[in-house]
């Protein structure tokens, strides 16, 4: 028998159950979509304040039977199997499949996303992502996974739930090309390193790899027309080590990774100085006939091709015709910069024919911008660096500009005094100044419809593996990023940080070995 005290005792403690109850729903935040912390910054989110789970059964429609369209839903799949262990089957449909499902389509959009923008909607019972493409479904996959919990990334299986807040975004870059240059010539990086590049890139929804495939220290892609340069040039490297060089295989390999994540390889031979590699293999292209030595330091500036000889040209054909034909996207990159030991009388001459060798094989010239102060070919991309006359020089052509200021954008420049790699030439740049910088605003006389896009380049004189270069590039990379893609009149500093800060548990589950910058309010990153 219950008597009336025990009575009593078991409704207050069922009102006490009740209030707590009552109260834990109440502190825990709803999830809103508008509070994630998405690099680059979404154009526009609005957020319905609820969400949806990733479960077992969570398969991925997409719209039609392409081919191209199977393969991003697949790749979607592989990033979201290993740390929830769900199946996730990519099947095709002519319908907006039912609920539970993620749905990735081309149809109903607008034309304002242009190829790179998307449309992603995401309610209790559907998350779907559509674009006027391919290129766009896979900049919103980044999105997607951007808004699952950080460890997301790890590659075994964790506790869930997979929730994904619900809400709209709509999102499209501001400029076509936002990318980042390795120098493979410095040092070099292998295959595996440059696909593990290539995903910092696509996670941030950059969409060029520029690679210094030559410099004095070392060439590295083979030229089947002229192998010593690959297997002397490519012999050593800055500090004497043993180099290394890509076979045509090996780099249409990386150009294929490349394309699956919707990022163009633009490669670059710099002449006609940084040769000394070249130089050093073929004795013909030096005036004197001499082989030069193989050269393992870090000065610039001290070698040149023979621009007078006629074999130099032919070299220049050769190179320019294999690269072209192992290269999808329009560009070749002559490099022009620092030719201090090229006469200036000789320089532009050289420039000028090197420009007809590149457009004979189809191709667009970029070059530093440098190479201004020849006479630019239409659609000549200058790529400005340190120089400001020389930018100006090439808008005064005509040519656009690929921003790439080493003030604000080198990957190679360090933190501070304190870091222990990289160079300080240009400046020390602190996570904070490598984002508080506008390209259509820095420059004098460098205005938005002159500008490209922008570029974040990382020289390797004084970075030997990857763990150097996840330090240089984490966390500016996704500053560079969103300066890239997010309007100018929606970056602030302040709030970005915060951003950024959450994304520390994301390096970490990838494994990015980053520079924990004071200036970054860091979540869920112990030391
Ligand atoms: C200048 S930037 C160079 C490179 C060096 C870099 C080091 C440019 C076009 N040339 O050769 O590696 O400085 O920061």
């Amino acid at each position: 028998m219950v008597n009336k005290k025990q009575n009593s005792a078991i409704a207050t403690l069922f009102i006490i159950v009740i209030l707590i109850i009552q109260l834990s729903c109440a502190t825990k935040t709803p999830s809103d979509l508008s509070k994630e912390s998405i690099i680059p910054k979404p154009v526009s989110i609005t957020a319905t304040r609820e969400s949806f789970t990733l479960k077992a059964g969570t398969d991925i429609y997409i719209q039609g039977e392409s081919d191209e369209l199977k393969q991003i839903g697949q790749y979607l799949a592989d990033r979201l199997k290993p740390a929830t262990g769900f199946g996730f089957e990519v099947k095709s449909t002519s319908k907006a499949p039912r609920s539970g499902n993620i749905y990735l389509t081309t149809s109903g959009t607008d034309a304002k996303l242009g190829e790179e923008g998307y449309e992603l909607t995401i309610t209790k019972k559907l998350v779907k992502l559509a674009a006027n493409g391919p290129a766009g479904l896979f900049r919103g996959i980044q999105t997607i996974r951007q808004l699952l919990p950080a460890n997301i990334e790890l590659a075994t299986k964790q506790e869930g739930p997979w929730k994904i807040s619900t809400g709209t975004i709509i999102d499209y870059p501001v400029y076509s090309y936002r990318g980042a240059m390795l120098d493979v010539s410095r040092h070099f990086f292998g295959v595996d390193d440059v696909k593990r590049f290539i995903d910092f890139l696509a996670l941030y929804k950059m969409n060029v790899l520029h690679l210094h495939l030559s410099d004095d220290q070392g060439w590295r892609i083979e030229i089947k027309s002229w192998p010593n340069l690959a297997t002397h040039g490519g012999s050593t490297q800055v500090g004497g080590g043993k180099g290394g060089y890509y076979t045509q295989e090996q780099y249409a390999d990386i150009v294929k990774y490349a394309k699956e994540h919707y990022i163009m390889v633009v490669p670059e031979i710099d002449m006609p100085g940084h040769t000394n590699a070249a130089l050093a293999s073929y004795a013909e292209l030096n005036c004197d006939g001499k082989a030069t030595e193989l050269y393992t330091g870090t000065r610039v500036g001290f070698s040149t091709l023979c621009t007078n000889k006629e074999i130099t040209y032919k070299f220049i054909d050769d190179v320019v015709r294999e690269l072209a034909a192992l290269t999808p996207g329009p560009y070749i990159h002559i490099g022009g910069d620092e030719s201090h030991s090229t006469k200036k009388e000789d320089y532009i001459p050289f420039i000028n024919r090197v420009q007809e060798i590149v457009l004979a094989h189809g191709k667009q010239v970029i070059g530093w911008d440098d190479i201004s102060i020849a006479s630019l070919k239409p659609n000549v991309v200058a790529q400005h660096w340190a120089n400001v006359k020389n930018a100006n020089q090439a808008i005064s052509q005509g040519a656009k500009i690929l921003m790439s200021p080493a003030i604000k954008a080198y990957l190679d420049m360090q933190y501070d005094k304190n870091t222990p790699l990289g160079l300080h030439w240009a400046a020390y740049i602190e996570v904070n100044s490598a984002y508080i910088w506008d390209p259509a605003t820095l420059v004098p006389g460098i205005g938005k419809e002159n500008v490209l896009g922008i570029e974040a380049p990382l020289w390797t004189e004084t970075i030997t593996n990857m763990d150097d270069i996840e330090y240089m590039v984490f966390p500016r990379l996704p500053g560079y990023a969103e300066i890239g893609w997010t309007p100018s009149s929606a970056k602030n500093w302040d709030e970005y940080k915060v951003r950024l800060g959450k994304q520390g548990e994301r390096f970490k589950a990838m494994d990015i070995n980053f520079y924990r910058s004071r200036f970054v309010p860091w979540v869920g990153v112990k030391e």
